[in-house]
């Protein structure tokens, strides 16, 4: 059991009577209505690469329910560009299945050789690609649900209009499995696009960054999939624990974007568009200097220095981790302000700000002041100031109209701060759902509300 009651972070160790692997929806369908009458929590879990503590079970009496082994895609349907999977899928075996069926399942985050689907869609997870493509609830035309009481609620459909009713699959998406088990979905496959551009862009500040994604948008006919914001202190940890990882760039610069522009033409134009936004905004002083990537072994370089991090910033020690969002137009204020704060409140701490910025998604993390032991009672004093820090960052984001979980979800970690900053109104609607469809509180508890 011990891998599955850990959490990624290792932030959590639960506890849990067994484990399920149940194989196909009537086996969820049986567990989850044995448990209904038993009274005995279910706690489901998808590839536990969760950040919020969402998937660990704390209950010695809990059943801990995983999914991966539902793992068979049910069918691709290209005509009606969609496809319908089983909860334990692995993101990236789906992506490789579009891929097959020359279509795109455009879902992309950093654990996505290991995530699950099913996890995905009920923590209605973020990534990469959220500015053209949107959320995960976005890329769902239906969805298989097992309730709390063990009924099948089969919605799994690929009708692109379905006007009748409150729309019930969307309730299970963020509701990280506090509403019931997903265990299947149908959902959105594009067109895969036939060119693609890459660049590594040093900027002069956030304020720079922003007016890019604004100048790369108009002058690129929308083209632009992704864009991700990378400071100086996280490329270094990168630089310096990430074997293979190197600079794209010569000099040294103070701040970065990682953009990808997508086009359905073959051709250079998309590469034509790119150089003319990144010279105009040099013209202006936003853009100091600028790598692009001229094989599929440059990007996915590029791509490596963003996606590891998390991993890097592991290595120097403990780490209090914001995942924020404000208003695209105020994200370089709002970096301003809180790296200002949070150096005032602790001199010599790391601010590691990186994210989604064409999202408004920032991960304001904080590193231990690098003089600091990575172990022992020091490093427990400095992660000892997390609701402090977390204080600071959250009010600020308050302030600026955003809010405190963009991306990750809730799960345990954030369920206090929830209280403090969602409206009295929506937590009270949101306690009326559970109740309703989990009247004993066996889905998950503890998690989210
Ligand atoms: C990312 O964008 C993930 O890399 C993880 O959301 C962020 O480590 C983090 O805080
Ligand atoms: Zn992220």
């Amino acid at each position: 059991m011990e891998p599955h009651l850990a959490d990624m972070r290792g932030h959590y160790r639960g506890r849990a009577a067994m484990v399920c692997y149940p194989q196909s929806t009537a086996e969820v369908a049986t567990v989850v209505a044995i448990c209904a009458d038993a009274g005995v929590p279910i706690v489901p879990q998808g590839g536990n690469t969760g950040l919020c503590g969402g998937a660990t079970p704390f209950d010695e009496d809990a059943i801990l329910l995983n999914l991966r082994r539902m793992n068979r895609i049910r069918a691709i349907d290209p005509l009606n560009d969609a496809i319908t999977v089983e909860a334990g899928c692995i993101l990236a075996e789906i992506q490789r299945a579009a891929d097959d069926a020359d279509r795109l399942f455009p879902l992309s985050l950093g654990s996505e050789g290991s995530c699950q689907i099913g996890g995905n869609l009920s923590t209605n997870a973020g990534g990469n690609a959220v500015l053209r493509y949107g959320m995960a609830r976005d890329l769902v035309l239906g969805l298989e649900v097992v309730l709390p009481d063990g009924r099948v609620l089969d919605d799994l459909s690929a009708l692109r209009k379905d006007n009748t009713g409150y729309n019930l699959r969307h309730l299970f998406m963020g509701a990280e499995g506090t509403l019931g088990i997903i265990t299947a979905a149908t959902l959105k496959l594009f067109s895969k696009p036939r060119s693609l551009e890459t660049a590594f862009v040093a900027v002069r500040d956030p304020h720079a960054a922003i007016r890019l994604l604004a100048r790369a948008k108009a002058g690129s006919g929308d083209t632009v999939v992704a864009f991700e914001l990378i400071g100086r202190a996280p490329l270094d940890m990168v630089l310096r624990h990430i074997p293979g990882a190197h600079d794209p760039l010569r000099g040294r610069h103070d701040w970065y974007v990682l953009m990808e522009l997508a086009g359905g033409d073959l051709g250079s134009a998309l590469r034509d568009r790119l150089e003319d936004v990144l010279a105009s905004a040099a013209e202006d002083g936003d853009v100091a200097d600028a790598a692009f990537a001229d094989s599929v072994q440059q990007r996915q370089a590029m791509w490596k220095l963003r996606e590891s991090i998390t991993e890097a910033q592991r290595s120097e020690g403990g780490s209090i981790k914001h995942d924020v969002s404000v208003p695209v137009s105020v994200v370089a204020d709002f970096i301003a302000e809180a790296t200002a704060a949070c150096v005032a409140a602790l001199p010599g701490l790391r601010v590691v700000p990186f994210g989604h910025a064409g999202d408004g998604n920032i991960h304001f993390n904080l590193s231990q002041p690098a003089d600091l032991p990575k172990q022992g009672p020091e490093r427990d004093a400095f992660m000892a100031r997390w609701q402090e820090f977390n204080d600071i960052v959250h009010g600020i984001v308050a302030r600026h109209g955003g809010s405190i979980s963009a991306e990750h979800g809730i799960g345990l970690l954030k369920r206090d701060e929830l209280t403090r900053y969602k409206s009295p109104v929506a937590l009270e609607v949101m306690r009326t759902l559970k109740q309703a469809l989990d009247p004993r509180g066996i889905m998950n508890p503890g998690k989210v509300i």
